[in-house]
């Protein structure tokens, strides 16, 4: 049988390229600590690559946008990066989005675009297989690279050219039904983001070339933000929806929107200060980084492309519908944006690309290598995310680097402590350290509050 050996690596043999230096490029911690940490390197201005350290923390992020939006009911497809102009003429939308669309020719001078976004598209899909009320509701979306032509990306990810986003589609027969569909993404969208250890604060937004006239942004806190944002303390300490939330119950997930939208939350474009009717001692005043995006815009789309479906007495109705953006790759950097210190990044248990790192004290010394190979394994068989710091290096340097790169736990082994039978146990995010016997370490990583999913993931999972 050939082994997977991705979740348990050795840091001599894995392709993750740290830096010392700071690059000069990088004006804020999320974009330093990904270039330092090795896991991304840019290509061109605006796009980047994916190493592999970077590249497994998109794909658990991924993962918990994919499990709440299947929990929620939505159904995922994939549709392509490049579209055919007509659609776009069709909505109107190939000369609007002007110089942010990346427009491409083909070899029989076809018009083609690398699509921003899919409204056109997945209405086109629906007009054309989906003709009765009787198939609604729908909520279909896709994970899939997008490409805006910025006027200035910056801050590495978080406002790329090219970007991962995860964009969902509602499609319903009356906008009462309509509304039912944006509340249970509005309900995903709390869980999916506290599942990743960030506090969201959804706010009234504007709908830009998206258009319709009901929508949320979501927001996390944090000073490097884009955008100005005021909103009650009281969005500090709401409670997220569990994981057994109805979603048949449109009752309750209306009463979960109420109060989430009850006191006053809005970015900079929004708020009036003569009209905010806050307190001074209950406003945050702050700066946020918008990690989603949600709209209802009716038949705004599915009117011009002919997406109709015959109502319950034969007539035929323009379907209601919505369209629902995370931003999957600006969340890497906004997580770390979130969960760091002067080390490095804290990974959330959720979202880490390794549960634990290993840290040999001392290569080449017979005892700490025959401790650490067979704790490696151990790890391993167990099943648990695992980084071996095998190298050859100096203490100070493998213990800078894992801070740097932020894992939840890191195991160290060294000389001293196995001639007394123990290892040291840190926590990343706390700094407490415990000496504990090798068995005693492996039990806490392997089924203690350490082992993989735990933490702010599975608390609301
Ligand atoms: N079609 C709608 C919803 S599916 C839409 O495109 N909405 S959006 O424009 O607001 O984008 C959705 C999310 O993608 C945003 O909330 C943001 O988190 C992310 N995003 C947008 N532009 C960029 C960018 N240039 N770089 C990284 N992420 C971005």
């Amino acid at each position: 049988m050939i082994q997977d050996t991705s979740n348990a690596v050795r840091r001599t043999r894995y392709f993750l390229p740290t830096l010392k230096e700071t690059p000069s490029e990088a004006q804020i911690v999320s974009h330093r600590v990904m270039l330092r940490a090795g896991m991304i390197r840019q290509s061109a201005a605006g796009i980047y690559s994916w190493l592999p350290l970077g590249f497994r923390v998109l794909k658990k992020i991924e993962q918990i946008v994919r499990e709440e939006q299947n929990r929620s009911g939505a159904q995922e497809l994939l549709m392509p990066t490049i579209q055919s102009a007509d659609l776009w003429r069709q909505s109107g939308r190939y000369d609007d989005y002007g110089k942010e669309m990346l427009r491409i020719t083909d070899r029989h001078e076809r018009e083609m675009l690398y699509g921003p976004t899919n409204e056109e598209l997945i209405t086109q899909i629906f007009a054309d297989e989906v003709k009765s009320y009787r198939d609604l509701p729908k909520n279909l979306y896709h994970i899939q690279w997008k490409f805006r032509d910025e006027v200035r990306p910056r801050f590495g990810v978080m406002r790329g050219r090219e970007f991962y986003m995860k964009d969902a589609y509602s499609f319903d027969l009356n906008p009462e039904a309509g509304r039912i569909a944006y509340n249970k993404m509005f309900v995903a969208y709390l869980r999916t983001f506290a599942r990743m250890g960030l506090k969201v604060i959804p706010m009234r937004a504007e709908t830009g070339p998206i258009g319709g006239d009901m929508s949320h942004e979501f927001l996390i806190l944090a000073d490097t933000g884009e955008s100005a944002v005021f909103c009650h303390k009281s969005y500090l300490d709401l409670a997220v929806p569990a994981a057994g939330v109805d979603y048949e119950d449109a009752v309750a997930l209306a009463k979960i929107v109420a109060g989430w939208t009850a006191e006053y939350a809005m970015t900079d474009d929004m708020h009036d200060p003569a009209l905010c009717p806050v307190p001074a001692d209950d406003l945050v005043s702050a700066r946020g980084i918008e990690v989603g995006h949600i709209f209802f815009f009716g038949t705004k789309y599915s009117a011009k492309l002919g997406a109709r479906v015959a109502g319950p007495g034969g007539e035929e109705v323009a379907v209601e519908m919505g369209s629902y953006g995370i931003g999957v790759s600006r969340l890497v950097g906004a997580i770390i944006e979130a969960c760091h210190d002067d080390a490095g990044v804290i990974w959330p248990e959720s979202v880490a690309p390794f549960q634990v790192g290993l840290v040999n004290l001392r290569q080449g010394d017979a005892d700490c290598d025959a401790a650490c190979e067979n704790i490696f394994a151990r790890l391993r068989d167990a099943g648990r995310e695992v980084m071996y710091d095998d190298r050859d290096e100096r203490a100070g340097v493998k213990f800078a680097d894992m801070d740097l790169i932020g894992l939840p736990w890191q195991l160290v082994v060294g000389p001293r402590g196995l001639k007394s039978g123990v290892v040291e146990l840190k926590n990343r995010a706390s700094g407490a350290r415990e000496e504990l016997s090798i068995d005693a370490a492996l039990t806490r990583l392997t089924d203690g509050p350490a082992a993989a999913g735990t933490g702010a993931g599975r608390a609301a999972s």
